[in-house]
């Protein structure tokens, strides 16, 4: 069986299927998106140029939510249910909605808070992580899985880019405590290539 991971040092999508994949034997490849070579060489492994990337046995899958599915078969783990989906599509909306204010300002335009693309921005974000708290304190999440997995990945990347403020959010903060000494945690933390 081989099993190739492409992702960045960074990317929190594609460490939580690092984590995800810790009972299974795989190679990591990174993927310099900056340099023209090896991004022109990752356009030929997808066309979407995004991380994650899982290569099983010669079988491309995009996506962290398709890898996550084929890849809970193969661990024979139970399908997440729908409260255990939205919580993730909330986790990837608090992703998206950071990256997009953060590709804004790298792209020089100025983050005004008037301009509709940033209000829905704000809007999303702030209610996303209110609600988020509201699930640490009404759910247990004591279990080191893959909700768990997703939630601790999404604080580390926004504590890395310095993009959320948690003391506002002490419950999301507990619920990660207990995983943060994890070998293989503390083995992938972002760090800039
Ligand atoms: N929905 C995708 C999101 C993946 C994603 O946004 N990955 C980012 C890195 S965190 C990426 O590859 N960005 C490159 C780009 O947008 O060009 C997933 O869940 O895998």
């Amino acid at each position: 069986m081989s099993l190739v991971l492409y992702g960045t040092p960074t990317s929190p999508f594609a460490r939580r299927i690092r984590l995800l994949m810790e009972p299974l034997d795989c190679e990591f490849q990174f993927v310099n998106f900056f340099e023209a070579k090896p991004r022109q060489a990752y356009a030929q492994i997808t066309p979407i140029r995004k991380v994650p990337v899982l290569d099983d046995n010669g079988t491309r899958i995009f996506d962290s939510h398709t890898i996550q599915q084929h890849l809970f078969k193969t661990l024979a783990l139970p399908e997440l249910s729908i409260d255990d989906q939205n919580l993730i599509s909330v986790i990837d909306s608090v992703l998206d909605s950071l990256v997009t204010v953060m590709m804004c300002k790298r792209s020089g335009i100025e983050v005004d808070p008037d301009l509709l693309i940033f209000a829905l921005q704000t809007e999303r974000i702030k209610d996303s992580l209110n609600w988020l708290e509201q699930q640490c304190l009404s759910r247990d999440l004591s279990e080191w899985n893959y909700l768990s997995m997703c939630l601790l990945t999404m604080v580390h990347w926004t504590q890395f880019r310095n993009l959320v403020d948690y003391r506002e959010y002490p419950a999301i903060l507990a619920a990660i405590a207990p995983f943060e000494n994890r070998a293989l945690v503390q083995d992938t933390l972002p760090v800039d290539p």
